[in-house]
């Protein structure tokens, strides 16, 4: 499988992901809804549509393929998936948090409308995703989606993504007295939980949709796994060598901030050595897939080698 043909369907995707996301904000009010705020769903439709690579529910749908799941119900979760990554970036965004003006190559959710409803469309985009999940569009087993929102809680929660937040913040210094994350130890588990959490969830949520063996859930575990940590170092890489204007957000900022990278703990040489190993490893992880799992080995293939 060439990246090429790995392109064309993580397009396909980000298309199908795109046209459900709209039809999941839509105006209509649902069942026990009083009314939709047009500010806010107008900001939540800013931060979610027009933009984005929609690489997790790609994962979603190509590990829930590898079971033989319906393409709607695995791009209901990826939808869902997205909704809090969506979030997650704009709260990143805050002033309080990493203060950036450029995302996705336009302005930040708080530059283009302001702080507070930047805020709210990052929590109604979080309250949305489990929403979708609770919902017999994603799958008609009622096993099966209590399955995927407490996974996806526990992956973006206190134990993963926000967590795994909170902690690059003291890597940064910003509680004065508190301990600083700084070995490669340390660096490799807030990345694992501020950004490796949520692609582990795409893969296992695949395997969930598919109601797998846990053999095979571990595999797409494993998988995840060194598809997230490769996803953060190519990130880290980028930081350093991308311009702006190719990423369409603000570069140089890690070492600016102080951040915890694997890029500022071993460099960038050794960083391009690990990020090969991973791609290694996510494909030895899948190779009781066989050919089935070749476009998933190119997705690792082009996370390590993505230029925005
Ligand atoms: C604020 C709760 C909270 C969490 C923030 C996602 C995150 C945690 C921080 C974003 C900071 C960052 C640059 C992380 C590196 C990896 C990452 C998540 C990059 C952005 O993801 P892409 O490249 O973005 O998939 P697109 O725009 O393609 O969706």
């Amino acid at each position: 499988m060439t990246i090429d043909a790995f392109q064309t369907r993580l397009s396909d995707v980000a298309a199908d992901t795109e046209k459900l996301l709209d039809r999941l904000l839509g105006n209509t009010p649902l069942e026990n809804e009083l009314s939709r705020p047009s500010r806010l769903l107008d900001a939540m439709r800013y931060v979610s549509l027009g933009g984005g690579k929609r690489f997790r529910p790609f994962l979603v749908v190509e590990s829930a393929a590898l079971f033989g799941v319906p393409n709607e119900r695995a791009l209901m979760a990826g939808a869902a998936l997205e909704c809090i990554h969506c979030y997650s970036l704009a709260h990143d965004d805050l002033p309080a948090m990493d203060n950036d003006d450029l995302r996705r190559g336009r302005p930040t959710a708080h530059r283009k409308f302001d702080e507070a409803t930047a805020i709210l469309a990052g929590d109604g985009l979080l309250t949305l995703a489990f929403d979708i999940l609770s919902r017999t569009e994603t799958h008609p087993s009622a096993v099966v989606r209590v399955a995927l929102v407490g996974a996806l809680a526990r992956f973006s929660g206190l134990g993963g993504m926000v967590g795994g937040q909170i902690l690059d913040l003291a890597a940064e210094g910003r509680f004065p007295g508190a301990e600083k994350p700084s070995s490669e130890s340390d660096v490799r588990t807030l990345q694992a939980m501020k950004t490796g959490a949520l692609i582990r969830f795409a893969c296992v949520a695949g395997a969930i949709l598919g109601e797998a063996d846990s053999g095979k859930l571990a595999a797409l575990d494993r998988y995840g796994r060194a598809v997230g940590q490769a996803f953060q170092i190519a990130d880290d890489i980028l930081d350093v060598e991308a311009d702006a204007a190719t990423l369409g957000k603000a570069t140089g900022k890690d070492a600016a901030a102080g951040k915890a990278t694997i890029v500022g703990v071993l460099g960038v040489a050794k960083a391009r050595e690990k990020l090969a190993a991973l791609v290694t490893e996510a494909g030895d992880a899948l190779s009781s897939f066989g050919a089935k799992a070749d476009i998933l080995k190119a997705a690792a293939r082009f996370v390590a080698e993505r230029q925005t």
